[in-house]
């Protein structure tokens, strides 16, 4: 069917940038001076992992339009799918030195879009190894990414039964007394492990693997909180969903957040099933 060999096509070639942008990344640690639509500063790194996606998913043909992180506004493509970017996700830690990917939200529908118009979505990991995690449909393949090219090392990847890591974001005094209750009570049990690495992706990599909870809850200050629906929140909602976890605004599936704007933000919770229950039952 079309719409599955683009979506291989846009997999490919996010894959086919990953070595282009962790090879630009050392000379990339500086600010650029300008922010992005949500009014954060951009690295010369933002910048550059931005424009080679778009470049080469333009060069693919059954796109519509692209969207990102960086960009105000949505550039048209042509007809055909839509695809929401965030180039590279958790960039303060390239001067540190730490964990960032990039993620991708494919939709069969204009944006903004609902997470369930996705037909696809993927993150890479740029770890000590660089991965991609990918579902399209109800079923998650983890590769590894040699030169550029895809190598399948799990098929049909799902949490583990028994959670063993959580990880929250946001300043625990700007919580809100549920979120806090909550993050309390996951504290309190022995059989988890803060995990916290500062970009959503090593984090969430981490409850695929180990099983858990990553959260970027409502705040005091952000009743939204920080990360974005269309390019964070709906793809790894999507990715978590297929491999067995759930997802949560803090009532209901990610994926059915109503879309008003593409850059609006969401309150992020995903990991297995139990522990997202019974974060509802205290936020819902
Ligand atoms: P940056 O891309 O600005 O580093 O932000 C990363 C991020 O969007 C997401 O990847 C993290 O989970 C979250 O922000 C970390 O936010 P805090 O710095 O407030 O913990």
């Amino acid at each position: 069917m079309a719409d599955e060999r683009t979506v291989e096509a846009i997999l490919d070639a996010v894959a086919a940038c990953a070595p282009e942008i962790r090879t630009a990344l050392p000379g990339r640690r500086v600010e650029s001076g300008e922010t992005n639509p949500s009014g954060e500063l951009r690295l010369a790194a933002d910048e550059y992992a931005d424009e080679l996606i778009q470049d080469r998913l333009a060069e693919i043909d059954g796109i519509g339009a692209y969207a990102s992180e960086e960009d105000e506004e949505i550039v048209d493509l042509g007809t055909g799918l839509s695809v929401a970017v965030d180039p590279l996700d958790g960039s303060s830690n390239l001067k540190p030195n730490n964990t960032m990917g990039t993620i991708v939200g494919i939709y069969d529908a204009a944006l903004p879009a609902s997470g369930r118009e996705l037909v696809g979505a993927a993150y890479v990991l740029y770890g000590p190894i660089t991965t991609m995690a990918a579902a399209v449909g109800a079923s998650v393949t983890e590769y590894v990414i040699r030169e550029g090219e895809r190598e399948a090392v799990e098929e049909g990847l799902t949490l583990p039964e028994e959670p063993s890591i959580y990880g929250f974001g946001g300043r625990v005094p700007d919580w809100t007394d549920a979120f806090t209750e909550y993050a309390r009570e996951i504290e309190s049990d022995e059989s988890l492990r803060l995990r916290y690495g500062g970009a959503m992706i090593g984090d969430v990599n981490q409850v695929l693997t180990y099983g858990g909870v990553f959260a970027y809850p409502a705040l005091e200050s952000a009743p939204n909180g920080k990360l974005r629906l269309q390019y964070e929140g709906n793809p790894i909602g999507y990715i978590v969903e297929a491999a067995g976890g759930a997802s949560s605004d803090g009532e209901r599936s990610l994926l059915d957040v109503e879309p008003t704007a593409l850059h609006q933000r969401v309150p992020v919770h995903v990991g297995s099933s139990d522990l997202i229950d019974r974060l509802e039952a205290r936020l819902g």
